[in-house]
């Protein structure tokens, strides 16, 4: 029987193309990624895979009406949508392209899927949609939303949406909410690669306001086997949390990475906060481990290990992201701070 078509959007980016090689290796689909290649879509992600007779390429963008027919002409029974606007820093700098992507492009996908009676809907969403906690407590799936930046303002609108067609058109829809990834093929203006790689460079690491807030961090391998176990054993209409019980300051992050390089602290520079910087961030997976018996393994100081390491052994990949456009943003965002 020939393999069924798996719609992967955005699978040019950090998770996405993690899920691609990850859906290629352990399942059998026709795996259809379609992205726009935004400043955060760089095919060498997939360049190692790119030539597999299972996999697909297809550029073009979620939210125009005619890319997404083109895709759609395909008999596509699975869509995972990753494609998105994904960092806070650029929502609050210029939200229009959240609103268009994060909104309208997951609407046009709705669309299509339902015309299409795709047998499962995957709307990967943030832990984020749930706003910012206090010292105690944890995010569950019925925490009502409260989202904070126009990025995450813009996923909650994406979730509500996509569950308004579970209830009025039946359509199979689950949605996952995961906490921060950490691993390869990070853009190098997130937390993570952006301190491993200023670090490397022997230049100034910006530590938002104390450095205190507090991110649950994931690695991608395992959001991206979670996603997988969502994808073939979540129910319809239903919302799964993804967390790594992994709770860290930011400083202790920014430590941490300075000590497996063997680099100094006097790096660190605390710099101006983020704009409504929610507080902590920390995920009640429960429903994820009890109802569908996942729970992540990576240990996080041998995974923040292997982390550091292959962006030392990659510097060639983020050399050449940074050295492009992302400067411009680079000094719009840090210029005066
Ligand atoms: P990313 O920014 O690295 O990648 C986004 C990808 O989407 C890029 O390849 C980009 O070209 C593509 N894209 C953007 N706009 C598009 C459009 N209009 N049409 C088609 N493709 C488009 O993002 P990421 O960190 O890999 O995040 C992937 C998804 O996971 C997002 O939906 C994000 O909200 C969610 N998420 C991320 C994290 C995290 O820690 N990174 C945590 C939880 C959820
Ligand atoms: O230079 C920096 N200095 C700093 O202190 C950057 C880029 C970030 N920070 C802080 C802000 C946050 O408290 O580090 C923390 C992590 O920041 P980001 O890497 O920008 O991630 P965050 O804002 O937590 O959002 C991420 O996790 C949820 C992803 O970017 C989102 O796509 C995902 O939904």
């Amino acid at each position: 029987m020939a393999e069924p078509y798996i719609l992967i959007t955005g699978g040019c980016g950090f998770i996405g193309s993690n899920f691609v090689r990850h859906m290629l290796a352990k399942r059998r689909y026709r795996i259809v990624n379609f992205d726009k290649l935004t400043y955060a879509g760089n095919p060498e992600n997939l360049q190692d895979i790119e030539k597999d007779e299972r996999y697909t390429f297809i550029k073009g963008d979620i939210a125009e009406a005619s890319d997404a027919e083109k895709v759609f002409e395909l008999p596509i029974e699975f869509v995972v949508n990753f494609a998105a606007e994904s960092h806070v820093d650029r929502s609050i700098i210029d939200p229009d392209a959240f609103i268009k992507t994060n909104i309208n492009g997951t609407f046009r996908l709705l669309e299509m899927a339902r015309k299409k009676n795709v047998k499962k809907f995957v709307q990967i969403s943030t832990d984020e949609v749930y706003g910012s906690l206090g010292k105690e407590g944890k995010f569950r799936e019925d925490t009502p939303l409260a989202p904070n930046s126009p990025y995450s303002a813009s996923k909650a609108s994406a979730d509500v949406l996509a569950m308004a067609y579970y209830t009025t058109y039946g359509m199979p829809v689950v949605i996952t909410r995961c906490s921060n990834n950490y691993g390869p093929y990070q853009f190098p203006e997130k937390l993570i690669p952006l301190i491993i790689s200023n670090a490397l460079d022997g230049i100034e690491l910006p530590v938002y306001g104390d450095g205190l807030n507090i991110r649950d961090w994931i690695h991608v391998a395992d959001h991206c086997e979670a996603i997988d176990v969502v994808l073939h054993k979540g129910k319809e209409g239903n919302v799964y949390n993804i967390g790594g019980e992994n709770e860290r300051t930011n400083i202790e992050i920014v430590k941490l990475i300075l000590k497996v390089l063997g680099k100094p602290e006097t790096l660190i520079k605390y710099v101006k906060d983020r704009p409504g910087h929610d507080r902590r961030y920390a995920i009640d997976s429960t429903k994820l481990r009890q109802e569908l018996g996942f729970k992540p393994h990576t240990d996080f100081a041998q995974g923040m290990e292997e982390t550091v390491k292959w962006y030392v052994e990659h510097r060639g990949w983020w050399e050449r992201i940074k050295s492009g456009a992302y400067l411009e943003y680079y000094k719009a965002m840090y210029g005066n701070r």
